[in-house]
């Protein structure tokens, strides 16, 4: 097949950057029909296969049957939590917390000689599935100004060039530092503490690309930005919602709660654009039994909203459950708990009444009969948990969508009972734990306060920058130093083209990473590769096995501690980096006794119980069999909302105006069964049938049609937001059951696509499922037009 990568076809000129983007180049698609059921016996071999690919089978299969056992290390995959009462002795993982395993269990690696044969350019040029492949990063790696290798570094000379850059600054707001949410609670705690006492509140995390929508809306209407309910909730309850979530590839684990659920009576309603196989049937893969049965049915309705559709879905089926109690007059509502929990009912009814069913309907792509059918089944249960993920958090609007999930509940009075409330399904395995130890550019008073008065330095005050005002500063040159504890800033973050420009604006980009990817490889003037132990591998300090903690997706704090001997002896920890960059930089200027925590993480949790609440006894409750709980207000009932002292706030929003031109789409962009986030593991997307290629975008038949396109098709993407003429060449069309007008690509191919403007009203995430595209028959002149774009917008070869 073709390959027209722009890069490879001006290689010669050394003036030329390093691609960053993933190749544009196609593979071989195959394509099967979309599965209906998720798990079982494929997935056990897939798991398998995978770590026999990847790692030595005895260094991942050891790993495997430790992972998630309480005397084990946490799932470095997903948030979701483990079950409290027993864990199957096949092992507690799934199919992708097997891959994400083997993608660091790997035995292979790379440094000083891998480096000095290849360049960073060359490296560019590799697909993000082949960047994967090579194994992990062995030692310190450094690239000095204008180097085209990456060279070996000590440590003590990595944290030396640190110094001296982040001691030039002229303040330390030209500094952030970026958190991906793998980062143990403890490394986090002297991580942000040392940004804070060298003076900043810069920290862009993952959660400014994924959940701020829910932490911003749940903390403004009910008084905490987590989710209320407990992993049994499920397990009794009448009417689980998922919406916006791809349990089957995302939170498989997930699955089982949802069987046993239903086992236990519970109705499933999903609503999602896509007919996703984990959201109607379910093979248990660890047990044995459910491998051979048939197929557990999960959906007992499934509504196939259009992309953003939902805020007219929302609204339709708050109408309806208020119809279906004017049938039934104190049956349906709550009418209790809407008196004393709540405030804004009676202007939520007024506001209601203006909008019209039909173009309600016509809006979200419901018929009239399907929202009804979902507003009785709310109507006539109590206990109701409504699951969201990214099809909510990254839409525009998707603050005001949780406002409206929590308007459903409150009616019901669903909150802070048992066996209902609202479970956002958190991405990272410990993206919640960062947050609660104050990876957050915006910390209250009340947090900076107790550091300030318990360290005894000056913290700073000020707010910082999020991800997307970090790239708007970095482009400014207002920021010139980042440093990112793991993650994939680049390819993560929207408009790759600007974000390439920003990360090259900089002075020096470091990134503590255990694997390459393709931010070492579009990088600030001067970089840095701090690789560290990853989650699976024993963390020895002073000769003793130590253990971290981790929070996940529900609340629980629980240790974590890796098995497996690190696969360098030139790697440290997380938490040592963050000391040790501490002392170099802030020297004799530092309050703080670094060696404590370098010598003990126990020193580390001392101090969290004494900064955060709902950490007393932090040291030996961690240790109990499942951890514990933090303190969660709303879970009991206890509610304050951003107006409504004590009370849990309705709100009222509006529904966007979503019309499009012939030509336009919606563009969603999502993860195949064989990624985690921008790490590729695999070429397929098993269970939605699309084999051997990433490069795909999928329509609707009648599109298609309409489009004078066909399936198989070569088609170029382009936005056209703040009037600037966005790429993505070479997809191709496949076809879909997924509603008109809305179109589904993975990510990061199409990031390049996403405005840095287009963001979530309030929250500032990238509005990464809300992207307006048009699509046209690829033409080979793209690539010229591509390459103008890079040059212009990076300023190389320009006269
Ligand atoms: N294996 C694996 N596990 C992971 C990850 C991974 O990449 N791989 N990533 C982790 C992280 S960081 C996160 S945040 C989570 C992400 O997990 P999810 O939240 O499941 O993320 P996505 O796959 O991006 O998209 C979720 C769903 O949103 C739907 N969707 C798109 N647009 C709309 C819309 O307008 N309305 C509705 N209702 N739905 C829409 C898509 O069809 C898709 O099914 O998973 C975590 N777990
Ligand atoms: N268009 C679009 N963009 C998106 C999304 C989307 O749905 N659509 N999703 C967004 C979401 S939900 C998220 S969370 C972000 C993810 O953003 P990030 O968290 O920045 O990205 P990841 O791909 O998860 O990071 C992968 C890298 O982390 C490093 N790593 C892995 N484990 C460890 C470890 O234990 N320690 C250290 N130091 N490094 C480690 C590896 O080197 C690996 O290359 O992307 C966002 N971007
Ligand atoms: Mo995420």
């Amino acid at each position: 097949m073709e390959n027209k990568n722009v890069f490879n076809k001006i290689k010669e000129s050394d003036s030329q950057l390093p691609s960053a983007e993933p190749p544009y180049k196609l593979l071989d698609l195959k394509l099967k029909p979309p599965k209906v059921w998720a798990a079982g016996i494929p997935a056990v071999i897939h798991s398998l296969d995978q770590l026999v690919l990847n790692a030595s089978v005895l260094r991942g299969g050891r790993a495997l049957f430790s992972m998630n056992q309480f005397d084990g290390f946490d799932c470095p995959s997903c948030a979701w939590p483990d079950p409290d009462d027993e864990r199957s002795r096949l092992g507690e993982y799934c199919e992708n917390g097997a891959k994400a395993l083997a993608e660091e269990a790997t035995s292979k690696k790379i440094g000083a000689e891998f480096f000095k044969e290849n360049s960073v350019y060359d490296l560019a040029k590799l697909t993000d599935f082949e960047i994967s492949q090579l194994g992990r990063i062995a030692e310190p790696m450094y690239l000095p100004k204008e180097g085209k290798h990456y060279q070996p570094i000590s440590w003590d000379d990595a944290f030396s060039k640190i110094s001296e850059k982040l001691n030039a600054l002229e303040s330390p707001d030209e500094a952030i530092f970026y958190t991906s949410g793998r980062t143990s609670n403890e490394a986090t705690w002297v991580y942000q503490l040392f940004a804070r006492e060298f003076g900043t509140n810069n920290f862009p995390d993952c959660s400014n690309m994924c959940h701020e929508t829910s932490g911003y809306a749940l903390s403004r209407s009910i008084g905490i930005g987590k989710g209320t309910v407990k992993l049994e909730d499920f397990y009794d309850t009448d009417l689980i919602i998922i919406i916006g979530q791809n349990p089957g590839t995302n939170s498989p684990r997930m699955l089982s709660a949802l069987t046993k659920g239903k086992k236990n009576g519970a109705k499933i309603m999903a609503i999602n654009p896509l007919p996703e196989a984990g959201l109607k049937g379910f093979r248990n893969p660890q047990e044995v039994r459910a491998l051979l049965d048939k197929p557990y049915e999960l959906s007992d309705l499934y509504l196939p909203v259009r992309i953003n559709g939902d805020m007219a879905l929302l609204k339709a089926l708050q109408i309806l459950v208020l119809e279906e109690e004017a049938k039934n007059p104190g049956k349906v509502l709550d009418q209790d708990f809407i008196i004393n929990k709540t405030a804004g009912f009676s202007e939520l009814i007024e506001e209601l009444k203006l909008y019209d069913l039909d173009f309600l309907s016509a809006e979200c792509g419901i018929s009239i009969e399907n929202l009804r059918e979902a507003a009785q089944m709310i109507a006539s249960k109590k206990r109701i948990i409504i699951c969201w993920g990214m099809g909510i958090t990254q839409q525009h609007n998707g603050v005001e969508m949780i406002y409206n999930i929590v308007n459903l509940l409150l009616m019901k009075g669903s909150l802070g009972i048992q066996g209902g409330g609202v479970c956002p399904v958190r991405g990272h395995s410990n993206v919640q734990g960062n947050r609660t130890l104050l990876i957050n550019h915006h910390p209250t008073t009340e947090q900076l306060d107790r550091l300030e008065e318990y360290y005894g330095f000056k913290v700073p005050r000020k707010g910082g920058y999020d991800v997307v005002n970090a790239l708007k500063a970095m482009h400014e040159e207002k920021v010139k130093f980042m440093f990112c504890m793991g993650g994939n800033f680049l390819s993560a973050a929207p408009d790759t083209t600007f974000t390439a420009e920003a990360m090259r604006k900089l002075e020096m980009s470091v990134i503590v990473s255990i694997k390459l990817n393709r931010n070492h490889l579009i990088h600030g003037k001067e970089a840095l590769i701090l690789p560290v132990i990853s989650r699976s591998e024993k963390d020895m300090i002073n000769g003793e096995l130590q253990h971290v903690s981790t929070e996940n997706s529900m609340g629980v704090v629980e240790w974590s501690r890796g098995v497996l001997d690190p696969i360098s002896d030139h790697l440290i920890n997380e938490t040592h980096v963050a000391c040790r960059m501490a002392k170099a930089v802030l020297g004799k200027r530092s309050v703080v006794d670094w060696d404590k925590f370098i010598n003990s993480y126990d020193a580390v949790r001392n101090d969290i119980e004494q900064c955060i609440p709902g950490f007393e006894n932090y040291n030996k409750r961690v240790v109990q069999k499942g951890g514990f709980y933090l303190p969660n207000e709303p879970r009991d009932g206890i509610f304050n909302s951003e107006f409504y002292p004590g009370k849990a706030a309705f709100n009222i929003t509006a529904v966007p105006d979503n019309s499009l031109a012939d030509d336009e789409y919606l563009m969603g962009t999502t993860r195949t069964h064989d990624q985690f986030n921008t790490v590729v593991y695999g070429l397929n997307d098993r269970y939605r049938g699309i084999f051997n290629e990433r490069r795909v975008v999928m329509m609707n038949e009648k599109d298609i049609e309409k489009a004078g396109l066909k399936e198989g098709d070569h088609v170029d993407l382009f936005n056209y937001d703040d009037g600037i003429e966005r790429i993505a060449p070479l997809f191709i069309v496949v076809k879909y059951p997924i509603p008109q007008k809305s179109t589904m690509t993975y990510f990061p191919e199409t990031n390049v696509l996403v405005s840095i403007n287009n963001v979530v009203n309030g929250a500032n995430m990238p509005a990464s499922k809300y992207v307006r595209i048009k699509i046209r028959k690829h033409s080979p002149e793209i690539f010229k037009k591509i390459e103008d774009h890079v040059i212009a917008a990076t300023g190389t070869n320009a006269e």
